[in-house]
């Protein structure tokens, strides 16, 4: 488990060489993220002024992180790279497959004899290449990475879109896919566009029943779900330095969700409070000595405007709690207006569930504030009108509120208290009832709500807030409860009013765990067997993609022209298709399955050319590939949003799709797209996207000049024989257009390139 003092001190040792040469050739002073990437520049990579937004650089990142969902299509790629261990320290988390139904105990249990096969792999493949192993129940990734790496002033990358929670710690941490993180195990360099950045500048002091997410709520309200692609989100001013730690890493976290790279923070007393709290006093003391590289330049926080490609101000005194939702984390009602927008829009008002958790807002502080909620319910009289579930983020917190009052205190109302893991947020729960499609409302603390996501019915309306809201609308068990404002009344008839939340920022008497779930990899590996099983349904050892013909894509069918929104959960559905994330054949029965087909505005049902039939995607997509004939898939904006799955990715390579085209890419898609070879392209002109018809079939007429900054030249000849020329624009530079060439970015580390 031991956190790696020694590559710390090396990162801060030659940090401030490199920024001060850094800052003399751009000459002027620099931002907190543009510190961390100069320190971080892959040897040889020249320091030069990197076009925000344009130039592709490479990175030698710090750390790696894998979660189970992921990590088993990571590490069977890593396999083939054809490498002794890992190159830099990388850890796995059991915390994805565990599903949430009667409590932590048994669920757990469960888990580990349904997944058994799964998590024996990972174990395994651990134990052989030096990576450590959390096992289930050690807790979710990103309060593991938090509690344990993450450091001021590091890089990380992770193959899980949240990473980016250890921004909370003044890191820049970014999410990939798996094949991003194999470049990283394998020893080589990590490229990303050299990111834009937006300044977010709070002023004032969170008060009352505001709590961090409220920020990061208000800001995905401003800034939308693409508002942030392609940037970093920099916070600083009097209203960052005053908040937790932990509370930081909730703004980082949701920050996913505006599409974002990566968020952070200044490194401030409050890392040092919770560095020290974690047992890394002397992460500390080497920060330290370089505090003024783990910050921006005094002259950025002073003008901001003039560092900035955009600046956001918010006061922090002024911020009123935020409710966002339904169906998508952008959609901000503060809670002043709940009622009024909850009438207008028909939302169901009455809550039946309340969940506390995720890798969002499952601190110590979180379950300190909420429980002072529930607390006062239970003085006032009051009985909870929901039910309640919490899924602690760590072993570590667990023990440590269980050990200070706080489980029994939520078990005294009714709380099921699930194993340290995602659980609901990620589908993982056996809602009962669920079956039925109710239109119903639940109340959460997680940072997604994507249709279907948490219980699969897709008239749940799930509403993001902060824990202690959670508490206080599942207890009242009305949406439009304003606890600011509103009387409740107790058991008794007696109107009574909640007072604002309050706890501790970390445990007074320190944390305190007895198994905290850490395997340490063997010292020398190259003996550990890792089995597969060939009759497996839950792993498939991977075949290499076949590479590009060098010809003209000609005759593609259109597989499916998505319309609105279509997330990564919407291309491979997580839930129960989670548990084929080892075996790339079986989860592409779940290929598009939520997209909607825009001629029919149906999920899952799409016309098959061949037969003039419609059926659904993945069948559709069989038939074309047994008929040896390709396809292309159509989108709307910020396709692939969400998730770092590069299943969705993969299952399409796999089915035979060849292009992606669609009017903009979320970042981490597209570079999945590119990874595993496929063409990722975005119409030149978006109203394009009208042109296609349902009948279409494609020709590429200039593939064969695919070349950096060059569009392509796509023909779509509709029914009636009539044609349209579309221009589509792509992002591929040299190397990325090898990858497309070899079949995938895997091929070349496999052939030693
Ligand atoms: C999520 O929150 O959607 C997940 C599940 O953590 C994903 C990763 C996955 O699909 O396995 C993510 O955010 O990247
Ligand atoms: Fe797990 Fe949810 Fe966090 Fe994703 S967002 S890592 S599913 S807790």
């Amino acid at each position: 488990m031991a956190f790696d003092i020694d590559m710390i001190r090396k990162v801060y040792d030659t940090m401030p060489a490199r920024v001060d040469k850094a800052r003399e050739l751009v000459g002027r002073p620099l931002t907190l993220s543009e510190k961390i990437l100069y320190a971080h520049l892959w040897e040889g990579t020249p320091t030069t002024k990197f076009q925000r937004a344009k130039d592709y650089v490479d990175f030698a990142p710090d750390r790696v992180a894998c979660q189970d969902a992921t990590a088993q299509m990571a590490l069977l790629q890593f396999m083939h790279a054809g490498k002794e261990s890992v190159a830099v320290p990388t850890t796995v988390h059991c915390d994805h497959l565990i599903l949430a139904k009667v409590g932590a105990e048994k669920d757990l249990a469960v888990a580990n004899t349904q997944s058994k096969e799964v998590f024996d792999f990972l174990s395994s493949v651990s134990n052989r290449y030096g990576i450590g192993f959390w096992k289930p129940g050690s807790g979710i990734i990103h309060q593991i990475v938090l509690e344990n790496y993450a450091f001021p002033g590091g890089l990380m990358i992770g193959t899980d879109s949240h990473t980016v929670n250890a921004g909370g710690l003044g890191m820049l941490a970014i999410g990939v896919g798996g094949a991003d993180a194999v470049d990283v195990m394998s020893g080589m360099s990590w490229e990303l566009k050299f990111p834009k950045l937006i300044g977010v500048k709070l002023t004032g002091k969170l008060n009352g029943w505001t709590a961090p997410k409220d920020v990061i709520l208000r800001v995905a309200d401003i800034l939308t779900v693409k508002g942030g692609t392609g940037a970093i989100v920099e916070y600083f001013g009097e209203g960052a330095t005053s908040m937790s730690c932990t509370g930081k890493g909730t703004i980082c976290n949701m920050g996913a969700e505006i599409g974002a790279t990566t968020s952070t923070f200044g490194y401030d007393d409050s890392m040092r409070r919770y560095l020290t709290a974690t047992g890394r006093a002397d992460v500390v003391e080497a920060a330290d000595k370089v505090a003024d590289y783990l910050t921006a330049d005094a002259e950025v926080y002073a003008n901001p405007e003039q560092y900035f490609d955009e600046l956001i101000e918010i006061n922090l005194t002024e911020l009123e709690p935020y409710i966002n939702g339904p169906f998508t984390p952008d959609r901000g009602t503060p809670v002043s207006k709940m009622k009024e927008e909850a009438a207008k829009n028909d939302w169901p008002i009455k809550v039946e569930w309340g969940l506390i958790g995720s890798c969002t807002n499952s601190s110590y502080e979180d379950m300190s504030r909420a429980v002072s909620i529930v607390n006062q319910a239970v003085e006032l009289g009051i009985t909870p009108k929901a039910e309640f579930g919490i899924n602690p983020g760590s072993e570590q917190i667990r023990y440590t509120i269980e050990r200070d009052g706080i489980i029994a205190a939520f078990e005294k109302m009714g709380t099921k208290v699930f194993t340290n893991a995602c659980g609901p947020c990620i589908g993982q729960w056996d809602r009962e009832g669920a079956d039925k499609g109710e239109k119903n409302t639940i109340v959460h603390s997680f940072n997604r709500n994507f249709s279907k996501r948490a219980d699969g019915n897709p008239n749940t309306h799930a509403f993001v807030t902060s824990p202690e809201m959670v508490a206080a609308l599942a207890i009242s068990g009305r949406l439009d409860f304003n606890p600011i404002t509103d009387k409740l009344l107790n058991d008794n008839g007696e109107e009574v009013m909640f007072k604002p939340p309050f706890g501790d920022e970390l445990p007074t008497k320190g944390f305190e765990v007895e198994d905290p779930g850490f395997q340490a990899p063997a010292a020398n590996g190259s003996s550990v067997q890792v089995i597969v099983s060939p009759d497996s349904s839950r792993l498939q050892l991977l075949e290499p993609f076949q590479p590009w013909d060098g010809q003209n894509i000609t005759g593609a069918k259109l597989l499916i022209k998505a319309f609105g929104k279509c997330t990564t959960d919407h291309i491979s559905m997580a839930g129960p298709w989670l548990r084929f994330r080892g075996h790339l054949d079986n989860i592409s029965n779940n290929m598009l399955i939520g997209a909607e087909n825009a001629f029919n505005n149906k999920t899952n049902s799409v016309k098959n050319q061949l037969t003039g039939e419609y059926a659904e995607v993945p069948a559709v997509q069989r038939a074309y590939k047994a008929a040896g004939i390709p396809s292309i898939v159509v989108g709307d904006q910020n396709y692939g949003e969400g998730s770092s799955r590069e299943h969705a990715a993969m299952e399409p390579r796999h089915l035979g799709v060849k292009a992606v085209l669609v009017k903009s890419f979320a970042r981490i898609h597209e570079t999945n797209l590119k990874k595993q070879g496929m063409l990722g392209l975005t119409f030149a002109n978006e109203a394009d996207y009208d042109k296609i018809q349902e009948d279409d079939t494609i020709n590429f007429l200039d593939l064969t000049e695919f070349a950096p900054g060059k569009q392509l030249t796509l023909e779509f000849v509709h029914k009636d024989g009539s044609k349209d020329i579309i221009m589509a624009n792509h992002t591929y530079n040299d190397s990325q257009i090898e990858w497309f060439k070899a079949g995938s970015a895997l091929n070349l580390i496999a052939a030693g390139k």
